[in-house]
């Protein structure tokens, strides 16, 4: 990388201002989640504030930070692997690629360990712990373990442990039964770890939006997830449908899963019913689902394939909100996770508002009439940032 040593060459580092600016000059910087953010910091500590584009400038080190997050989350250790996926969202967002380490002094959530990284990054060209952990037996293993569709953090953890390493073993261990879900993604690995564009995306909208019209013409089919966000890939299709009649959400996904099976496409299903109840709202938990019905499916896409074959799988998610839910439920579902994430946050403590995919609460009052016109500013606010998210 250059810019150490171009700044090394002339002496000492040039500190190089960094143009870049809150979307929203009402927040107020001094709620700030991190210590170290000044009110001077241009760069807002939520994600759901900073414009972000595809174009990711500061991808040697956002790459680094991921490796050390993800490592954390096989571990466990949920609370700092966030602070790690914090410090390379704000990398992303930044409107060209750091030059010296100065330039990343009024940044938010990014503390010493994290500018550490970068500093060794800079110098070197890779970072020591990183290289450490890429190379790690354990990582490596609960890597490939857990890129199976149905294997989580635990299930991978488990095999690790028990001396596995390889697919191979796992397959041919006796004790282990897998369950439906893993059987699919052992049985579809090759295809459905490979990445979907957006064209097979796009002709994917064709077919569910066949078999969702064809079981209910007044129904309609929106993409989500990466996609909606302008991503070019994806390791999955996200759809939501909207249904106009109330109740008809709970039918609907059913019905479609028998017309991809009629139509010898489907190839798995996991059909999730509605445990939706308002009483229950607001969820506290981020990671907790949401309550509406849904589906996990893997469809088989027609197409000239490199193996020979005329069709690939593709996994295909496909969410059904009652229609009074449904802007929450597209919000919630155009991701990404940390943009979600600080969104809820953002609700929380500068607007004092609970937030989730159903609904968006009064703090002081749990009650929800009143925020509803608050939500109509809040969405059409987030709608101008949704395909810039990442
Ligand atoms: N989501 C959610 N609640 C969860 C998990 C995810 O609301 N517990 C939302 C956030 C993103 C969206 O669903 C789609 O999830 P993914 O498909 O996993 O993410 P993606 O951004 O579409 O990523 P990819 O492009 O890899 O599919
Ligand atoms: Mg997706």
């Amino acid at each position: 990388i250059s810019w150490f040593t171009e700044s090394m060459s002339a002496g000492r580092p040039v500190p190089v201002e960094i143009r870049h600016y809150i979307q929203n000059p009402a927040v107020d910087q001094r709620s700030c989640a991190h210590p170290s953010a000044k009110p001077e910091s241009a760069v807002s500590p939520y994600a759901c504030q900073r414009r972000t584009t595809l174009n990711n400038h500061n991808k040697i080190f956002t790459d680094a930070l991921e490796v050390l997050a993800e490592n954390l989350e096989f571990c466990g250790n949920q609370g700092p692997s966030l602070a790690f996926r914090r410090a390379a969202s704000v990398l992303k967002s930044l409107p060209e690629a750091l030059r010296c380490l100065e330039e990343t002094q009024h940044l938010p959530c990014l503390g010493e360990h994290c500018r550490a990284i970068i500093e060794e990054i800079s110098e070197c060209g890779s970072c020591s712990r990183v290289e450490e952990i890429l190379n790690d037996e354990r990582y490596r293993t609960m890597k490939l373990f857990s890129s199976v569709f149905g294997v989580g953090p635990k299930t991978a953890e488990n095999w690790f442990c028990r001396g596995l390493r390889t697919f191979e073993q796992v397959l041919n261990e006796p004790s282990i039964r897998l369950n439906r879900m893993q059987t699919a993604g052992f049985l579809f690995y090759e295809d459905i770890s490979k990445p979907v564009s957006r064209t097979e995306a796009s002709a994917l909208k064709i077919i569910v939006e066949e078999a969702v019209i064809c079981v209910n013409p007044s129904a309609t089919v929106s993409i989500t997830g990466g996609f909606r966000r302008g991503k070019e890939f994806g390791h999955d299709v996200d759809f939501i449908i909207k249904t106009p009649e109330a109740g008809q959400e709970d039918t609907i996904l059913p019905a479609v899963i028998e017309r991809f099976k009629s139509q010898s496409i489907l190839l798995y299903s996991d059909l999730q019913e509605s445990t939706f109840d308002l009483r229950q709202l607001p969820t506290h938990r981020f990671e907790a689902m949401d309550h509406f019905s849904k589906c996990f499916l893997i469809l088989k896409l027609k197409g000239e394939q490199e193996t020979g074959r005329d069709w690939r799988a593709v996994r295909v998610d496909l969410v059904a909100p009652p229609l009074e839910r449904y802007a929450y439920a597209l919000l919630g579902w155009s991701g990404s996770t940390l943009f979600e994430r600080d969104l809820r946050r953002f609700a929380r403590l500068e607007r004092g508002k609970l937030l989730d995919n159903h609904v968006l609460y009064d703090k002081a009052t749990y009650f929800q009439e009143a925020a509803i016109s608050m939500s109509k500013c809040i969405l059409r606010g987030i709608a101008k940032l949704c395909l810039m998210k990442y």
